[in-house]
């Protein structure tokens, strides 16, 4: 059986990964930092199949004998501080494991490395939000950065070290430039699933309001269940690289507010919603549409579902659960 390590095994991308790796055979560890984290928890409450390690991207040794624990053939590197919003405020944290984590993941992998003949294949989570002030539209593999975040550029350094470790050291290290990837498991601080959880308890009468941010900025958003596949791909290819992981189309943030309103049967959305500047963040990224050619075309990769399924996805999920947990009936 092939063996996985996932760093960040609680958020969102992590489930879906784990879920995909078990479905095709793998012994699937996941790496959790701290002391009685109670994602950790859940994650195992809900995935028994994921074997627990504990391990944290701030501290190498910690990774060092997690992967001498594991001993994987493939290595996911999904851990970061990933909220954008955030890393404004806690900069040096966000450098430090989203940055710095990406490099100890890299000398860990170095130091323990597999076998000659079958050494551990590597996958970097990197983000759109390095385009940033884009220099070009669509983003390709080849657009140059220019991160607007401590995020985008802790990521950035992630990537580069990543390109940097594989042409030093022939490392089989690859990354994926994933664009914004959304679904059920989402966390609430992210937009998409703060507006379709928020439209859900509106149209059960347990919220009356959404305070959301600018409205006009635009996303290239897809379903992170396809994303994950794209990780996969990438690490079974004979050469490893870097793929641009994206739908190819764009929409504004009153635009997912309009669908996912209308999934519910609510077409006056603005009487409940209301702009706050303390959601502004102090640089905006400006228009990121992906060109995913490189992944349709090596990989064999495509997205299956869209935008308008996406939402809807995400709206009748919430809608669900926020009934179960009030005792309430779940609207037609
Ligand atoms: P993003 O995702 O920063 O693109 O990063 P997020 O959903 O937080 O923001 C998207 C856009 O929505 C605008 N916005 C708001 N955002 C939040 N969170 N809350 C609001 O109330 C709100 N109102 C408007 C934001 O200004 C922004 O323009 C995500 C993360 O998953 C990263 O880790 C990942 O790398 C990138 O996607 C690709």
């Amino acid at each position: 059986m092939p063996r996985a390590f996932v760093t960040g095994i609680t958020g969102q991308d992590g489930q879906h990964l784990a879920e995909l790796l078990h479905g095709k055979g793998y012994d699937v560890f996941g790496m959790v930092k701290g002391q009685s984290n109670p994602r950790a928890q859940q994650v195992q409450e809900e995935m028994p199949f994921v074997e627990l390690v504990s391990g944290d991207l701030a501290d190498l040794p910690s990774l060092v004998a997690a992967l001498e624990m594991s001993q994987p053939d493939e290595v996911y590197n999904l851990g970061a501080i990933s909220f954008v919003a955030l890393s404004f405020s806690q900069a040096e944290l966000t450098a430090n494991i989203t940055g710095l984590g990406v490099l100890r993941m890299l000398e860990a992998i170095r130091m323990v490395g597999g076998t000659q003949n079958n050494p551990v294949r590597f996958y970097q989570a990197s983000s759109s939000e390095m385009f940033g002030k884009v220099r070009e539209t669509p983003q390709t593999e080849m657009t140059p950065f220019h991160p607007r975040s401590p995020y985008g550029c802790a990521k950035v350094f992630g990537h580069d070290i990543v390109v940097n470790y594989r042409e030093s050291y022939g490392l089989h290290a690859s990354s994926g430039i994933l664009f914004n990837h959304e679904g059920p498991r989402r966390g609430i601080e992210f937009v998409t699933r703060k507006v379709t959880n928020a439209v859900a308890r509106i149209k059960l009468g347990l919220q009356h309001e959404l305070v959301l941010g600018n409205l006009e900025s635009k996303r290239d958003w897809g379903y992170a269940g396809d994303y994950v596949r794209a990780m996969w791909m990438m690490l079974q290819q004979d050469e490893p690289g870097d793929y641009v992981v994206a739908t190819g189309e764009t929409h504004s943030i009153e635009e997912l507010v309009t669908r996912a309103f209308a999934e519910v049967g609510i077409d006056n959305w603005g009487d409940y919603v209301r702009q706050d500047p303390k959601f502004f963040r102090p640089a905006e990224v400006d228009l990121l549409i992906g060109d995913a050619s490189r992944a349709r075309e090596q990989l064999g990769w495509r997205p299956e579902v869209d935008f308008g399924q996406l939402v809807k996805m995400m709206v009748t999920h919430d809608l669900e659960h926020e009934a179960n947990k009030a005792g309430l009936a779940v609207p037609d």
